[in-house]
């Protein structure tokens, strides 16, 4: 584990929130959310030390606000990222007339062939500025940042999400939308 209990405990949420709530034996419901008792009692009972302070600490400090609690603070859910299917209410939203998206070089090829694919996530990941966008692309190799023209991809019909933590999210972006930035 990292040593910074606060940078552990975001990646274990991460993971249990976006991709493997059954690792731990919780269930979300279809909007995401699961309760912060049984989240806390189940990740006790894994060996993780998480209390209601570090939780708390966690979702008000993260840099990038991946985590929410409902309302009334019984429920907590991930922001955006998952890969298990979650409805997460996301209205459609006006986008600025281009994005950014991060990635690694030896992905360039592919994606100027066929795209942008959101393959294990729900949606294709997009950014509002360039510098953001390569700090998510050196997360996987030597960082490339591309254009994708929202403006375009409106005007020809296609819908933008945004999510609680300002990401901007899409289907796909077709070769024809994106240019080097
Ligand atoms: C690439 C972080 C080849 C894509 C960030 C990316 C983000 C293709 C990788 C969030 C491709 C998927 C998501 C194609 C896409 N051929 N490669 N046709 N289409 N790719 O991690 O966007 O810290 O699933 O370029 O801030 O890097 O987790 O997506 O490199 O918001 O909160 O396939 O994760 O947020 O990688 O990052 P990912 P991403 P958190």
């Amino acid at each position: 584990m990292s040593p910074d209990p606060i940078v552990a405990t975001s990646k274990l949420l991460s993971y249990v929130l976006r991709h493997r709530p059954d690792s731990i034996g919780i269930a979300l419901d279809a909007n995401g959310w699961t309760g912060v008792d049984e989240l806390l009692a189940r990740l006790a009972a894994g060996g993780h030390a998480v209390d209601r302070d570090l939780l708390q600490r966690v979702v008000a400090g993260n840099d990038k606000q991946r985590f929410a609690f409902s309302a009334d603070g019984s429920r907590i859910r991930a922001s955006q990222g998952h890969s298990v299917a979650v409805d997460l209410g996301l209205v459609a939203a006006e986008p600025p007339a281009v994005l950014y998206h991060g990635t690694a070089s030896r992905f360039l090829k592919s994606i100027l062939v066929s795209g942008l694919k959101a393959s294990g996530r729900q949606h294709v990941h997009l950014s509002a500025d360039a510098a953001t966008a390569r700090t998510v692309g050196a997360r996987h190799g030597f960082p490339v940042v591309l254009r994708v023209d929202a403006r375009r991809m409106r005007a020809d019909g296609l819908v933008f999400y945004r999510s609680d933590n300002g990401v901007w999210l899409t289907q796909a972006v077709m070769p024809r939308y994106l240019d080097a930035a």
